[in-house]
């Protein structure tokens, strides 16, 4: 059984197995959590993810998939960097939101992690409404099988704290 857990703050400050990125397909950086990760974890997790693109991601990371670095100066073993979709009115992309979460998990297991930091990934500048963004995450996390033993999503905000913990409680 995963424990779920929540925690208010910035996910760059969590101790944790493996901590979850929000990126972009390009992995190579770019704003909010990712831009904090990176910011915080040093140039060793950019150098990893240049290997990545110059490896089997030479094209970038699919949207819904999970791909691992090294952590750098993070209090954790790895990063697991996930790409969301972006928010769309006219398509339904939910299953490739909640794919983000289960192939973090399935790279956790893959990895030995036994706890693992995620934020609400696609709920920022990816525009995913944010009880929605809760919904998905919580219910696809309950739903897959995998050895996390915790895990636990870093809300940056209030609002989205209580998203996710309308979704557990
Ligand atoms: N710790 C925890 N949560 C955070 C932090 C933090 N330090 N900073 C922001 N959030 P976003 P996305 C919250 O935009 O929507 C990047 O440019 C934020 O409030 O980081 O998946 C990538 O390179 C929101 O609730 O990710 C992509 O291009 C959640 O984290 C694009 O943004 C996700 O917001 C991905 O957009």
């Amino acid at each position: 059984m995963t424990t779920i857990r929540l925690v208010q703050g910035d996910i760059t400050r969590e101790s944790a197995d493996a901590i979850v990125n929000a990126a972009n397909s390009s992995l190579l950086g770019g704003g909010g959590v990712d831009g904090a990760i990176h910011r915080r974890g040093g140039p060793a997790i950019l150098a990893d993810c240049r290997k990545l693109r110059a490896g089997h991601y030479g094209k970038g990371l699919p949207t819904g998939k999970a791909v691992a670095t090294t952590a750098g100066n993070l209090d954790a073993r790895w990063v697991i960097h996930t790409v969301g979709p972006r928010y769309s009115q006219e398509e339904d992309r939910s299953d490739l939101l909640a794919s983000c979460y289960r192939e973090s998990l399935r790279v956790a297991d893959e990895l030995g992690a036994r706890t693992v930091a995620f934020p609400a990934v696609s709920a920022g500048i990816y525009g995913w409404p944010i009880d929605d963004a809760a919904r998905i995450a919580v219910e696809t996390v309950r739903e897959t099988e995998t050895a996390v033993e915790e895990a636990r999503f870093v809300l940056f905000d209030e609002k989205a704290y209580q998203a996710f913990a309308r979704q557990v409680d």
